[in-house]
């Protein structure tokens, strides 16, 4: 599937994932950085101070910086992946656009859909601003076209893994891109090997593509004796935003030569019991030792972890707002009545942060 990066991060996984991919960027320095084979688009700003320092953090600036490419990325964007980190400004900011355009157009057929591959941050330790575009990006334009059914699948990558294992950004970009391509590579192995029960073809595999849902997909090597439910949620992908209770479900499962096909009831049941029927198949895969199935998860809800991700920042936030404000009244003479003061304004910070958490949990 071709790929379109948007800023930094987007554009540096966009080519992992497709050497030829479009990539877009305000900062001309990072542009030309990028190697790829595909077309290189500069997006500029109505002055030309932007044109070599990109968005600094700033979607407001991405966003107005989106009028010089909307032409171009309207049929780009059609039946592509587009790639983007929600935490900068170039990359938030413009792919707020190509959802708005998204949303106002009429909707796209099954093959035209535009999936999204989002990059969030890890709340804990990256940058304040990261965590405020991302909040105000998800609950703003992405929550909107999630309402409305304008888009495909959208993945939601986290930074976690790459912080808390300490891995270098390339190598982390690689396995981003290696376990989308275990995902992808289901209805070519439903081509490749001998199917046992059912078929996932191209077609239904587009299809569940094309559905307005954020996709959790990951694999695992499944044990027929144990509960199923146990094991999926032992092993959800940790690169991605962890699900909530799936709408759809696909899976495939794979047996070694021989090995017992029928094992796949038991996710069935399992599906069953949540209210979902799963689209699936099972194939023998003379390749392996034991069952290993690949799952995915179709949700709308917003991640329960991102909210208490916020939560955590947010509070963390207060604490640090209320220490500083201590430290700078306490030679002052009035010290009660401005720290009643600083109190109130803090609790009134707290409050909108909680109507945007409010907002966030809908999607
Ligand atoms: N996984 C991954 N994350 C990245 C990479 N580069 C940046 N990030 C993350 O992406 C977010 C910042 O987004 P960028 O893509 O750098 O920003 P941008 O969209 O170019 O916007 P500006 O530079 O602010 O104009 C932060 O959360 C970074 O940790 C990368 O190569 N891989
Ligand atoms: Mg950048």
């Amino acid at each position: 599937m071709k790929a379109i990066g948007i800023g930094g991060a987007g554009s540096k996984i966009a080519v992992v994932w497709d050497p030829s991919a479009v990539t877009v960027n305000i900062s001309e320095v990072e542009l030309n950085k990028v190697n790829t084979e595909g077309t290189k688009i500069l997006a500029a700003l109505r002055g030309s101070s932007g044109a070599f320092k990109g968005a600094r953090m700033d979607p407001a600036i991405g966003y107005e910086a989106y009028n010089s490419v909307k032409r171009e990325l309207q049929s780009l964007v059609r039946g592509a992946l587009v790639f983007s980190a929600t935490g900068g400004g170039t990359g938030s900011g413009i792919t707020k656009g190509i959802l708005e355009d998204l949303i106002q157009r009429d909707a796209d057929a099954t093959e035209e859909k535009t999936l999204f591959g989002l990059v969030l941050p890890y709340a804990r330790l990256e940058a304040e601003e990261f965590i405020r575009n991302t909040s105000e990006f998800m609950s703003g334009p992405v929550a909107a076209a999630i309402d409305n059914g304008s888009t495909g699948n959208i993945f939601m990558f986290s930074n976690r893994t790459k912080f808390e294992q300490r891995i270098p950004e390339a190598r982390f970009n690689e396995m981003l891109v290696e376990s989308l391509n275990d995902f992808f590579a289901i209805p070519k192995k439903n081509e490749e090997l001998k199917l046992l029960d059912e078929h996932i073809d191209q077609e239904d595999f587009a299809l569940f593509l094309s559905k307005p849902f954020f996709n959790h997909f990951t694999s695992f090597n499944y044990n027929p004796n144990n509960d199923f439910g146990k094991q999926l949620n032992a092993h959800h992908n940790p690169l991605l935003i962890a699900p909530e209770d799936p709408i759809e479900a696909m899976f495939f499962l794979e047996v070694p030569e021989g090995g017992d096909s029928t094992i796949f009831y038991n996710i069935i049941e399992y599906f069953n019991q949540l209210g979902v029927k799963p689209i699936y198949s099972v194939a023998e895969n003379p390749a392996i030792k034991s069952p290993h199935v690949t799952v995915s998860l179709l949700y709308s809800r917003k991640p329960a972890e991102l909210v208490q991700d916020f939560n955590k920042v947010a509070e963390e936030q207060a604490q640090t707002k209320v220490r500083k404000t201590i430290d700078q009244f306490v030679q002052v003479e009035q010290l009660q009545v401005n720290l009643e003061d600083e109190a109130r304004k803090v609790n009134e910070g707290q409050d909108d942060i909680v109507a945007m958490l409010k907002r966030l949990h809908k999607i």
